[in-house]
Order: C-alpha cells, then structure tokens, then sequence
C-alpha cells in the first residue's frame, strides 16, 4: 500500500491539489527534465491522483520539488487529468497558499521553479497571490479556421506559460448554463487546429482555447472569458497563464498599456486582476510581438490535507481510466 498526502485548494473555483509528500522520487536536475521522467516512469501517480475514485477531471495536480536553484523557495510540476502542463498560473496562486498553510514561507517574495522557468510569487496575505509569470508573447493574430458544423472562427495564438488560442469573435454567450455548449465549440475549435497543424512555435501544441465576452458587471471586471484545459474540462478560475496570454495580446494589439489593470472576469464569476511590464532583452520567434512580463493577482484558500491510500488490491488503484 502506497500513502500520498496532499492538501487541496481552490484558486477562484479552480481546484489544486499538491502532493506535499510520497510522491515519486524524481531525482535532481532542471524540472523540465524531472516532468520527463514523471510522465516516462511514474505516470500511474498522476492517474491516482487527479482521476476518479479519488479526484476528478477539473482538479490540476502540483508535485512539490527541491528546486534546482537554491535561491527558490521550491519547484513545482503541475499536471492534469489529460497529462503535464508547462506552468498553470491558478495552481501556483494555489501552491504559494498551500506553502504558507504548511509554515514553509511567510508574507512576500518567493521565486518558483518550474518546467519553463522561474516564476516569483508574491504572498499578500493569507489568501492574495501575485505571480510574476514567464514572458508571454502574442505569436499569431487573426488566424482563421473553418470549424466543421460551426464555421471560421477567428483567433490569436499566444503564449502564457501555455499555449492558447484566444477568439473573441465566437458568436456564443459566455455563460455558466452553457459550459456544455461551450465546451463542445471549444474541443471542436481545438481539434481543427490540430487536424490543419496549426501550433505554437516550434510546433507546441495548442492545448488550451479561450473564448472572451463581456464581464457580467462591467465596473466589476473587463471581460469574462471560458479556458477549455488540455482534456475536457474547463477552467473555473479565468487562468493564469489564459490571462497573461491575454495581456500579452492586448498589449501587441495596443489596447492595454504598461501597468494598467486589465481584471478577467472567468465563467464562474471569479476575477483575476492582471497588469504587464515590457520583458528585456528576451527574445521572440520570428512575426511575434514583443514579449511582456505579465502579473496576475488572485486568491486561494485551502480546502483539505488528506491522505490518498493506494492499496495494491484496488482496482483502481492508478485511478478510472477511460
Ligand atoms: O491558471 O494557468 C492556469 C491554468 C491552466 C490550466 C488550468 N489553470
């Protein structure tokens, strides 16, 4: 029998449960090499974790790990019902609270490393998060695609810590009685984006679709927007590394300058507030905007410390594989 504990949060809605201790013991080296060998050796961890009978398809996993820098406070990997992902900005807001419920930082600055980089996390209090995102950068504006049994819908790709491709011209109400609407234009939007190998540079795939419409209360928030995640479930929060790809896309579009607040509203009714800074000295792909530096602002509150039991009896012991 295998015991894994974790303690659960919720960012906005949007579920994190980080694994604070007996998970697998993925050596060192650069987190991107150790999300390698995550997925290569020890997937059957993921699978218990976030899939049914102990999880469910909205939560998004984060394994605590030594960083390889000293200078951080921890690493982390984030994953999901459907795989890894390169960074996820709800559950770093998550992580940092769940760090500070564990005693493991106080108030203030934190450097996070993950896969794609470092990250700093600013805890405000016991609940609000800033994170200082990687640069995200608009790669492609106004890409059309014919989506069968919807027509040509019309986006940006960009990039956010994820890979995303934002429509704003959708033609659908972005409302909470409607996810299941939503969510079948959005698996149909992201499947003719891979059957017509439209990708992020260097081939990344687009994994995330996020669709934008007006804020429920305008004085309130910006936009509201609906994040379909890599699988099938959505966003709950209105994602982290969603709305860096956003301010990145306002920016190149020169509807948000430096350091004014751009607040996204997600389809649940939870906001993040966002601003950007200019990135130095970074460099983009060729016909990309300039890079920013996005921060996010959001809150998190602990939900549960508990103990998954992974007995080897169980049948579903790697979880409900569909
Ligand atoms: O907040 O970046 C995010 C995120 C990605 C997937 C789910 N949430």
């Amino acid at each position: 029998m295998t015991q894994i504990r974790v303690i659960d949060s919720h960012t906005g809605g949007e579920p994190t449960r980080v694994i604070v201790e007996g998970g697998p013991n993925l050596g060192g080296g650069p987190l991107s090499e150790r999300l390698n060998r995550f997925r290569d050796e020890y997937d059957d961890i993921r699978t218990a974790v976030i899939l049914e009978p102990r999880g469910s398809d909205v939560l998004v996993g984060a394994l605590l790990c030594e960083p390889e820098d000293p200078t951080c406070a921890s690493g982390v990997i984030f994953f999901n019902n459907a795989g890894y992902l390169h960074m996820c900005g709800h559950g770093t807001i998550g992580f940092v609270v769940t760090l500070a419920h564990m005693g493991q930082i106080g108030p203030g600055l934190h450097k996070i490393e993950t896969p794609v980089g470092i990250v700093t996390a600013e805890l405000l209090d016991d609940h609000r998060v800033r994170i200082h995102n990687v640069p995200s950068y608009r790669y492609r504006t106004e890409v059309s695609v014919d989506v069968p049994g919807y027509g040509d819908v019309v986006g940006d790709i960009a990039w956010g810590g994820n890979w995303f491709f934002l429509a704003s011209q959708h033609g659908r109400q972005l409302a909470l009685e409607r996810t299941g609407e939503l969510t079948q234009f959005a698996l149909a939007l992201r499947d003719e984006l891979h059957a017509r190998e439209i990708t992020g540079h260097d081939g990344g795939e687009i994994d995330h679709i996020e669709l934008f419409g007006p804020a429920s209360d305008p004085t309130r928030a910006d936009s509201r927007n609906f994040v379909l995640c890599p699988g099938a479930a959505y966003d709950r929060s209105p994602c982290g590394t969603g709305t860096s790809a956003k301010l990145a896309c306002l920016a190149a579009a020169g509807r948000l300058e430096a350091g004014q607040t751009w607040r996204q509203e997600s389809i649940v009714g939870t906001c993040f507030e966002g601003v950007w800074r200019p990135a130095e000295n970074v460099a983009v792909p060729d016909g990309a905007a300039a890079a920013v530096i996005p921060s996010i602002t959001g809150s998190a509150w602990v939900t549960a410390e508990s103990n998954l039991i992974l007995s080897d009896s169980d049948p579903f012991r790697a979880g409900i594989q569909l």
